[in-house]
């Protein structure tokens, strides 16, 4: 008889999902624990199911049988550590799973800046009625910054509101939603064409800083800078700069450098910046894909098939 399979998971599981993973595999013992009270269950963990911002350093330390990671989020941001690195344990993320929520969240954004929400909303807030001008998003051009299945997602609602797409990526790849792809080399390039910027690459060495003040002054000074990807493929503070400065006309933003963004930014009170609390990926029906997907990759670890979502240790996506 094969052993039990020791799974730690650091989220909250209603019923739906534990039967999920009960139906990969019947035998298996599930533990659900904060990050905070975990470390007494490493011990006997074979795999661990948990988030790309959380610091699993420790709990890793004392997991002699850890085998498998799996990340309920696409971001592995802090599960690419050294010794996680070098180690035999694979990592799994939960990519493909975002697209619909966060690119309904990007046309929130956009069709908001575009229509003056961002305004209005402010200007009921005081009562006051005051007209001040409009714009449409049709036949507008439309820049992704990265296209992975969020990008693709975005792309596909763009053409249907009947703008212009581009998109960076690595591989050129032949894109149905796309009219013009360009190489990351070529961001400038594209960057100069956009009424909209949005950046859905994942944050790697390559990708850290991928924005500053240089970026921000190649745009046109009538464009949005939209970010659902991480606060740190911009530099913040060139942001901020950009913003006050009239360099870029306005930034939705979902994601920041350090979070909760401190109260004492100076993005909060900016009236061309609409600001949400990171949870661009977020609706009801989150969790059970994520752990639909969970429990899918653990019949292929049971099956010794191939993963989905293997992640590059080093690469980092
Ligand atoms: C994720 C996110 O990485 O929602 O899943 O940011």
């Amino acid at each position: 008889m094969t052993a039990t399979l020791q799974i730690v998971v650091l989220n909250q599981l209603a019923e739906r999902h534990l039967e999920m993973l009960k139906n990969a595999d019947p035998n298996c013992s599930i533990h659900i624990a904060k990050l905070e009270n975990a470390a007494p269950l490493m011990a006997e963990a074979d795999i661990l199911a948990t988030w790309g911002h959380l610091d699993i350093r420790q709990l890793c330390a004392a997991a002699p049988k850890l085998k498998w990671i799996h990340a309920l989020s696409a971001g592995v941001e802090q599960l690419t550590f050294p010794e996680l690195q070098s180690s035999s344990v694979i990592l799994t993320n939960s990519k493909g799973i975002h697209g619909i929520p966060v690119s309904e969240h990007v046309f929130s954004m956009m069709l908001a800046f575009s229509r003056g929400l961002n305004l209005f909303i402010r200007q009921q807030q005081q009562s006051i009625w005051k007209r001040v001008p409009t714009d449409e998003i049709y036949e507008k051009t439309i820049a992704i910054v990265g296209l992975g299945s969020i990008g693709r997602s975005i792309a596909k609602r763009a053409k249907g509101l009947g703008m212009t797409v581009l998109a960076s990526k690595q591989e050129q790849t032949s894109e149905i939603f796309v009219d013009r792809l360009y190489r990351p080399d070529q961001l400038h390039q594209m960057l100069a064409e956009a009424d909209f910027v949005v950046v859905a690459v994942p944050l790697t060495e390559a990708t850290k800083e991928l924005f500053t003040i240089e970026e921000f002054r190649i745009m046109k000074k009538s464009a949005y800078f939209i970010n659902i990807a991480r606060g740190s493929v911009v530099n913040e503070t060139d942001l901020v700069t950009a913003l006050e400065q009239g360099v870029i006309k306005g930034a939705g933003l979902d994601v920041f450098d350090h979070e909760p963004l401190a109260e004492t930014s100076p993005l909060w009170n900016m009236t061309n910046v609409i600001i949400t609390p990171h949870i661009a990926a977020l609706s009801p029906y989150y969790l059970d894909r994520a752990v639909k997907l969970f429990a899918d990759n653990l019949t292929h670890f049971i099956q010794g098939d191939e993963m989905t979502n293997l992640v590059d240790k080093v690469k980092g996506y």
